[in-house]
């Protein structure tokens, strides 16, 4: 089907003018479409739901719009006019009012376009790295009274790093690419390194740090930066809203933006983190995170940066071994090329904890 005939399903009102590949998410399939309403040129942000990855379309867009409408009356309380630029607003479709549509196998999705603001891939300045950091807070915090059920945990277990590892392990053994061998290096490290995936989860046994609602996806390039006033002004990509720990938020955090790198960077000597970025993110987090966060969430910020980082670059090595079948890749390595980064970017972390740690002693002091 055109995108046009997608286009006309949904509450969308003009004339279709043009739409277009948009971003650079690995996930889903995103397009800028646009409308001529009286002669005024309107945007949207039409997408194909990842559906091999998002089964259950019906409580994907259940826990998103449970989330936008709860932001959105949080942001009206606050006073604040310019709620559709604040966070997502999802448009109907004309038949049932549905959040979605379904055509032939594929799940169709969209919303209001946040006009004048950009998802960095890698912010350009400490600004936009604070201001990233206090939108992801104020998010978390906005959806600590969501009232009702818990939201719908739709990837189980999607930060489990125990059940990310037997996978690793599983596409290791299979190595039905024969891909381990271009890979010795980075599979040795992240063998070593596998003893930081029961930190966490001990930690919730043991009642010291609280499951939240959280994003799960805090890449940088998910909240969009305003273009005139650098404000963290939309958070974005809320698929994987669901119950989930603080610490991995800012963790992601840690991983995409303090390095000032791409993430499939091909020179490795180039990729670290930053303190001063560091900095900016830790500051622009606490800034709304010291009201909410309890002293092992704080203590424990630095080493959530380091543990996402594995993860994520465990999970680039696992699909890179299983023939690159779960993020887009757009040439022959692309997943081995991210790993790498993710790696460089744990023995960055690692080699500079303590000057991290005391950024963060100084926040709370
Ligand atoms: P993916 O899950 O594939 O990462 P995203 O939901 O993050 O998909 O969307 C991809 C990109 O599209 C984002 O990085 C951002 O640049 C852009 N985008 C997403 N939603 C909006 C929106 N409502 N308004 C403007 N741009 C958007
Ligand atoms: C995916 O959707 P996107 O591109 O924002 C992935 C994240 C990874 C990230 C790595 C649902 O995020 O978990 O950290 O790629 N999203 C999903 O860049 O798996
Ligand atoms: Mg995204």
């Amino acid at each position: 089907m055109q995108l046009e005939q997608i286009v006309k399903q949904f509450q969308i009102y003009g004339d279709f003018v043009e739409g277009h590949p948009y971003g650079s998410g690995h996930i889903n399939d995103t397009y800028k479409v646009s409308v001529n309403l009286s002669g005024t040129k309107v945007n949207y942000l039409l997408q194909r739901i990842n559906n091999a990855i998002f089964p259950n379309v019906e409580k994907l867009m259940e826990n998103i719009t449970r989330v936008t409408e709860h932001c959105a009356e949080k942001f009206c309380q606050m006073g604040y006019s310019d709620i559709s630029r604040r966070c997502l607003t999802v448009v109907k479709t004309h038949s049932g009012g549905s959040f979605y549509f379904d055509h032939e196998g594929g799940y169709w999705r969209v919303y209001l376009f946040v006009e004048d603001a950009t998802g960095f891939d890698v912010p350009e300045t400490n600004e936009q790295i604070y201001q990233a950091g206090a939108a992801f807070a104020r998010f978390q915090s906005m959806l600590v009274d969501i009232p009702g059920e818990p939201l719908y945990e739709i990837i189980p277990g999607f930060h489990d790093g125990k059940k990310r590892l037997a996978a690793f392990e599983n596409a290791l053994e299979a190595d039905r690419f024969n891909r381990a061998a271009n890979a010795s290096a980075e599979i040795k490290y992240q063998l070593d390194n596998a003893w930081m995936f029961d930190v966490l989860p001990d930690l919730v046994k043991k009642g010291a740090v609280p499951i939240r609602v959280t994003h799960n996806d805090t890449k940088i390039n998910n909240v969009l930066i305003d273009d005139k006033t650098a404000e963290g002004v939309c958070v974005i990509d809320l698929d994987t809203v669901m119950p989930g720990l603080s610490l991995y938020d800012f963790g992601d955090l840690v991983r995409t933006s303090t390095s000032p790198t791409q993430e499939d960077e091909k020179n490795i000597d180039i990729v670290g983190l930053r303190l001063d970025r560091f900095e900016s993110l830790l500051n622009g987090f606490m800034s709304v995170g010291r009201d909410y966060l309890n002293k092992t969430e704080i203590e424990y910020l630095v080493f959530a940066g380091k543990l996402i980082t594995m993860t994520i670059g465990m999970r680039f090595l696992t699909d890179y071994l299983s023939g690159d079948t779960y993020f887009k890749v757009h040439r022959e390595g692309h997943n081995l090329d991210r790993c790498r980064t993710q790696y460089k970017l744990v023995q960055s972390i690692t080699d500079q904890q303590d000057e991290l740690e005391s950024l963060v002693a100084d926040t709370v002091r």
